[in-house]
């Protein structure tokens, strides 16, 4: 039985608190509630970055740093709600990334896994453990943890790219390794697409066998714009379309069918001219870029204007609507992979 008065009870806490802190103990009592949330309020915001604005300062980047020297030239998208962070939900990160013609972004590998969504420009590659993957505006580049990767563009044109990583996950579990490779670019290993014959048509080298030479658990690291658009198309010729997500295909790991990355998940929707989905919400917190088309997407309410190559952060639990003004299609990736192994990975269809 507590029998102080409740006068004398808020000065003697008082008191407890300012005994106690400067050992590091803290009363739970007075932060249980913002710590047991009765559902997901994330501190992101959901914000839309228009490409051509970002576009113009990443171009100035250009004037002023080499890709040499900055190591990585790249505009970090930083989510207004999360200052400092260098994270565009609490769990990602987001850049735009700059090659210049003539241009290598120097051979690094570290522990967390990365994403390229080529933004523009054709014919620059980039390079893992060897083995360059020449890209062409709208392909996914998955360079996952721990493999050796570098940047060149060969071509007369700048090659733009959206850098999706997740650096906060990392520094979460403390768990951040890197190293830099000696050499500026690592050696050829093999010729470019090699990996996309051996695994990139639902086949693969047998098991174990010296044709099985990438990591076998994630062998594809390149899905090219050539055949994922295609594959939209056909499935938007269909009359069924789903009412929450318009045409869905979800880029997969052949290996086990999984998710692309052990912490990230990646997707492709096509919404036709007139579509509005119906309001969605789920826990994984998402980055959307639009490939083609103009439209809006509404936020907890809140009406954003999408045109081609803007890229909006959707963060955890926002009710989110789409709306296709003319035929709408966009890549978006998500930290679903991770939540979905933590089993916390939730959605509500309303
Ligand atoms: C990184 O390695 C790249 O390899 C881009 O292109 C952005 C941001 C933070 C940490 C590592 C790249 C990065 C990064």
């Amino acid at each position: 039985m507590v029998s102080v008065q409740p006068n004398d009870q808020a000065a003697q806490l008082a008191e407890l608190y300012d005994a106690m802190s400067p050992h590091s103990l803290l009363p739970l009592w007075e932060q249980l509630h913002a710590l047991v949330l009765t559902e997901p309020s994330s501190p992101a915001k959901p914000w839309r970055w228009t490409y051509g604005d970002a576009r113009k300062y990443l171009m100035r980047a250009g004037d002023l740093i080499s890709a040499e020297q900055a190591e990585r030239r790249v505009l970090i998208m930083e989510n207004p709600g999360l200052p400092g962070q260098a994270a565009i939900t609490p769990s990602l990160y987001a850049g735009l990334q700059l090659i210049l013609p003539g241009e290598v972004a120097p051979c690094h590998r570290h522990t967390q896994n990365a994403l390229r969504f080529v933004m523009e420009g054709s014919g620059a590659y980039t390079a893992l453990d060897g083995e360059k993957a020449v890209m062409e505006p709208f392909d996914l580049v998955l360079t996952p943890a721990g493999q050796w990767h570098d940047h060149g563009n060969p071509t007369d044109k700048p090659m733009i790219w959206l850098d999706g990583l997740d650096i906060p996950t990392v520094r979460l579990f403390d768990a951040q390794f890197a190293e830099r490779l000696e050499l500026p670019a690592h050696p050829e290993t093999v010729p470019p697409g090699d990996t996309l014959a051996r695994y990139g048509h639902n086949l693969r080298p047998m098991r174990g066998h010296v044709a099985d030479r990438r990591p076998a658990e994630r062998p594809l690291f390149h899905y090219r714009h050539a055949e994922w658009r295609p594959a939209l198309e056909a499935m938007a010729r269909s009359a069924e379309i789903d009412p929450h997500f318009g045409h869905a295909l979800e880029f997969l790991n052949p290996a086990d069918g999984g998710q692309v990355l052990a912490t990230i998940s990646a997707h492709v929707r096509l919404l036709p001219a007139g579509f509005e989905t119906r309001p969605r919400q789920s826990t994984d917190g998402s980055v959307f870029v639009v490939v083609e088309g103009e439209g809006e997407i509404e936020l907890n309410g809140e009406t954003m204007r999408l045109g081609e190559r803007d890229m909006v952060v959707v963060p955890s639990w926002t009710k989110a609507v789409l709306r296709a003004s003319r035929q709408l299609v966009l890549f978006a990736y998500s930290d679903k992979a991770s939540q979905i192994k933590l089993e916390l990975y939730q959605e509500r269809n309303l």
